[in-house]
């Protein structure tokens, strides 16, 4: 049943470059905080809602050329719309945390800085689509790409490369730099986290970061 008195839940975003580790740390941080006796919600970028998954399989096809910068955005922002409205909003509302794999900063990055997509263009579509509802918390998981990259060929094995991974490794090293331009312009939101440890010891410093910042929520839910 829905608790309608609970406070409104935290929404916590991951992001970084593939292969950093994302997925793996979204579910171990959902283990970490239900020890404490909260409730996560994990979900992903593009996708996560019905719809948005939808608009995920045209964009991650791996036998489509990647959309120009422009209609990527649109894309993006049109299932972050769909899955903002039917999943996370409603998640919130109940009280539950939501923990995100990739949201908004993925497109500042993707297409923004390295689509050279003018960032009011974003901005833009970010208040119409998100305005007040974004994360309360995002952290940054920081790696060298070639590792990021291996680690995500690794996994994937014969299964098809989407357009982002085919992309040259000077993209992806300018996009790890992007992503920490964008952490220090909001520290107040964005923790960067080193991911070249195992993957227990960036779950320990993902923890600490969130504890830290989240020390009177975490007591109020534990
Ligand atoms: N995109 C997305 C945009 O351009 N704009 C946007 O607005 C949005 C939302 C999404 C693509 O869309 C782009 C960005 C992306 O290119 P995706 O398939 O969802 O595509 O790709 P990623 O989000 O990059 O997901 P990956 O699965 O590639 O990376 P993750 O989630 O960071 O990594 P994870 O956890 O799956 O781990 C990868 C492998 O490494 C191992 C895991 O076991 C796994 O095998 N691993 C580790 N190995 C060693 N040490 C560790 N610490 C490890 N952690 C995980």
């Amino acid at each position: 049943m829905t608790d309608r008195t609970a406070p409104r839940g935290i929404f916590i975003s991951f992001e970084g470059g593939e292969g950093t580790g994302k997925s793996t740390q979204a579910k171990l941080l959902r283990e970490r905080l239900a020890g404490a006796g909260v409730s996560a919600l994990v979900t992903r970028e593009p996708g996560g809602s019905s719809g948005a998954e939808r608009i995920r399989a045209l964009l991650l096809d791996p036998d489509h050329p990647r959309f120009g910068a422009r209609a990527e955005a649109l894309l993006f922002y049109a299932a972050r719309a769909d899955h903002l409205e039917t999943l996370i909003g409603p998640a919130l509302e109940t009280g539950r945390w939501v923990i995100c794999d990739r949201f908004s900063d993925s497109t500042r990055a993707y297409q923004g800085a390295l689509g050279r997509l003018e960032s009011a263009v974003v901005e833009n579509l970010e208040a119409l689509v998100v305005g007040e509802n974004g994360p309360d918390l995002t952290i940054l998981l920081d790696l060298p790409a070639e590792i990021g990259l291996a680690r995500a060929a690794a996994r994937r094995g014969d299964a098809g490369v989407d357009g982002f991974e085919r992309e040259a490794p000077a993209f992806h090293e300018a996009l790890r730099r992007a992503y920490l331009d964008l952490a220090a312009a909001d520290p107040g939101r964005i923790a960067v986290v080193d991911a070249s440890g195992d993957p227990d010891a960036v779950a320990n410093a993902v923890w600490a970061v969130v504890t830290a910042r989240l020390a009177s929520r975490l007591a109020v839910s534990a």
